[in-house]
């Protein structure tokens, strides 16, 4: 049967890959090498000589290696895939084949990131996440290059250096690594309200996804959807992800990122590996051009959002991710987004931000990737033809034929000709005014979606809110520049700034104004349910004297759910079953961190119980899993375990088998499914 992973990317990319398999050693020359291990020397000990063109090409092309990261976004995962449409709904809107013809499936690169830190920090920071989709069109490549929250911090992006100075690590000292818990970032805050809405989101839980496969995406500008007549309708693009939206516990994420740094990239990886293909529906909130004032904010406004229960984000179509790369560098730190890659039918607005971006993205590219070839490189290269007069530059690959490198040309035929009706048309926009450098008055409100943010959110969204603001207010040195953040959130909410105020040490101002109290429920996770068991990890805890039988029963359960399932004893091996069996074991315990997992199960046996019990890093990761709100099942047997853990029983997400309850299986299934118990009272546990 054919592979459906392949298609004509994949294609297009097998003539770029080079296989070791059944090779000999060469130089770059193709000049074959029989030692790699010694250089050319004059004796055994003597000097080594300039000659040795082995030597010097392999320390040449190692010296070389690096290239300039991306000044923000620097650390990130990639994967292809495919996006097509469900039906052709959105024909009356656009020209976009791609977006209109549901027989099309077009392969995508998607790359995930964090923004501020290094390529090599962390991936479980608090920060925004990258998510930008290369779709390779048959009208050539549209980049949609997008982030994990629907705002941005600023609305010009002239401002965009200023802030992207203030959050990375400080200037004198290069401190800290991607974190925006420092004073630059807080200073800039501050003196810039535009932010506050976009920082109400980096303070939530959105900041710390669970994985890429539970993210939203969002285009975050207005953009355009233009059809054949040259009607525009105005588009915000959507990616809801079929596995829900889920994030992480703050104290979790920040042991994850030194118990394993590269924990998201590794989910990726490995759902993709395991065929658990992450998967998202596009969605699009569509207001006819008509509507363009209708709203109490600004459509060219990058830091709103239009509510979905004013303009329903319907859904169009499906992207999922398939395809592991084959090489890193070449294909995820090579892949090269650019705003201004846009195919016929999807056009620009006058948002101020955006046209920053159309041109930055294609300059740092220049820099990063060394010229204008880049769209040559295997990864950018579009499935498109592409022919036109562009000729030299560093790294050209191609072999352009022919004499004539002009256009209008008689001796190639008039070659390329013209692309006539099929070409890209800018929207004919009528624009007219004077030349001025001042920020529009639509702009100015800066609070009032940042207070239906704070609405719309569940309890314990909002308690994790606070404690994120107290957090990184506390880590700022200068206290009036806590005391400026606390006198903004007080605009946005008074109880809110009250808490922040407490917590961080400055006087709680007096109340700025009535809350508006509008809420949008779209904007809580609590709503944002789909089913997280595929992909997710489960922790076995066992030891000498284990039942098997609940090992069998559950594990089976979970595995057809779609859920990894990993035993853990305090050492590698084997250990011996209650009826004498012998259990392998996955992982040896000193080498995990219940952190690492997203539920626990500890199977029966009283002999196994008291074995665990007596081990101090078992009774931690129960402790810890506790405390982090995950789902724990255990056989009744376990309870002396649970209370050398701290564990109440009759916490909510704490399952317990009195002893053949065939339903338990499906009670734990169902707690995975929802994922954290937030509620539960865990301030007094000191995991
Ligand atoms: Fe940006 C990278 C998303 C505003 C300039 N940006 C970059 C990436 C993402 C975003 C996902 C990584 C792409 C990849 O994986 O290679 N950026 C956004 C979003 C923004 C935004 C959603 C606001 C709506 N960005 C923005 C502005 C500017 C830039 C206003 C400049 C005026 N962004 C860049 C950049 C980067 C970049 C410097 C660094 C590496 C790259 O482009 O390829 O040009």
């Amino acid at each position: 049967m054919a592979d459906a992973r392949r298609d004509a990317k994949d294609e297009q990319l097998e003539k770029s890959r080079v296989s070791p398999q059944d090779s000999v050693l060469t130089t770059d020359q193709g000049i074959p090498v029989d030692d790699t291990d010694n250089s050319l020397t004059v004796g055994q000990r003597g000097p080594s000589l300039l000659q040795d063109f082995i030597l010097r090409e392999k320390l040449t092309h190692f010296d070389h290696e690096r290239i300039p990261e991306r000044v923000v976004h620097a650390r990130g995962s990639g994967a292809y895939g495919y996006f097509q449409v469900y039906d052709d709904s959105l024909a009356e809107y656009t020209r976009a084949e791609f977006l209109r013809d549901s027989s099309l499936q077009t392969p995508v690169f998607v790359r995930f990131s964090t923004v501020a830190g290094s390529r090599g920090s962390a991936d479980t920071v608090r920060d925004v996440r990258g998510f930008a989709v290369k779709f390779y069109t048959q009208q050539g490549n549209y980049d949609l290059v997008g982030n994990n929250m629907p705002v941005f911090f600023i609305q010009d992006g002239i401002k965009f250096p200023d802030f992207v100075h203030a959050v990375k690590p400080e200037p004198h000292n290069e401190i800290p690594q991607a974190q925006s818990a420092h004073d630059t970032l807080w200073d800039f805050v501050q003196l810039q309200p535009e932010t506050i809405h976009m920082m109400m989101w980096v303070m939530s839980d959105r900041a710390l996804p669970r994985n890429y496969a539970s993210m939203q995406g969002f285009g975050v500008h207005t953009f355009r959807l233009v059809n054949e007549r040259d009607e525009s309708t105005f588009v915000k693009f959507h990616w809801k992800p079929k596995a829900g939206v889920h994030s992480m516990d703050w104290d979790e994420t920040q042991k994850v990122a030194g118990k394993d740094p590269d924990f998201n990239r590794r989910d990726l990886w490995e759902r993709i590996e395991s065929g658990v293909y992450p998967e998202w529906e596009l969605c699009v909130q569509l207001v006819p051009a008509a509507d363009e004032h209708k709203f109490d904010f600004d459509l060219l406004d990058p830091t709103k959002i239009i509510p979905e229960e004013e303009v329903p984000a319907r859904p169009v179509g499906r992207l999922v991710l398939n395809r592991n790369p084959d090489n890193f560098f070449a294909e995820t730190e090579q892949v090269a987004f650019c705003l201004s890659n846009v195919v016929p039918g999807i056009d620009f607005t006058d948002d101020p931000l955006l046209q920053a971006r159309i041109f930055s993205y294609l300059d740092t590219q220049l820099i990063r990737l060394g010229g204008p070839n880049f769209p040559q490189l295997p990864v950018n290269k579009p499935v498109a033809d592409v022919r036109n007069h562009h000729r030299d530059g560093y790294h050209q690959t191609e072999i352009p034929t022919g004499r004539a490198a002009y256009h209008k040309n008689s001796i190639s035929g008039g070659c390329p000709a013209l692309a006539g009706g099929a070409a890209f048309r800018h929207y004919p926009e009528h624009v007219d005014g004077e030349l001025i450098r001042k920020r529009a008055e639509t702009f100015a409100d800066h609070y009032s979606q940042a207070t239906l943010f704070w609405n719309s959110m569940a309890d314990w969204e909002r308690e994790h809110i606070v404690a994120a603001f107290r957090f990184e207010l506390g880590k700022v040195e200068d206290v009036a520049i806590r005391a400026g953040v606390v006198g903004h959130l007080n605009h946005v909410d008074h109880d809110l700034a009250r808490q922040v105020a407490e917590g961080v040490g400055v006087p709680v101002p007096s109340p700025a104004g009535p809350n508006h109290g509008r809420r949008s429920p779209a904007l809580s996770q609590t709503n944002l349910v789909g089913d997280p068991v595929p992909g997710r990890k489960v922790a076995v805890l066992i030891a000498d004297g284990s039942d098997s039988g609940l090992i069998a029963t559950t594990g089976e359960a979970l595995v057809d759910a779609g859920a990894v399932v990993e035993l853990l004893a305090a050492h590698d091996g084997v250990v011996q079953a209650a009826d004498g069996g012998r259990i392998e074991v996955t992982r040896a315990l000193p080498t995990m961190s219940s952190v690492l997992y997203d539920a626990i199960l500890v199977p029966g046996g009283p002999t196994a119980v008291t074995n665990l019990a007596a081990d101090g890093l078992a009774v931690f990761f129960l402790t810890e899993a506790f405390k982090h709100a995950k789902p724990i099942a255990v056989h009744a047997d376990a309870a002396p375990l649970l209370d050398r853990a701290g564990i109440d029983p009759s916490a909510p997400g704490v399952i317990i088998d009195q002893g053949g309850d065939t339903a338990f299986p499906t009670k734990f299934l169902d707690a995975i499914r929802t994922h954290r118990f937030w509620d539960r009272e865990v301030k007094h546990i000191p995991a």
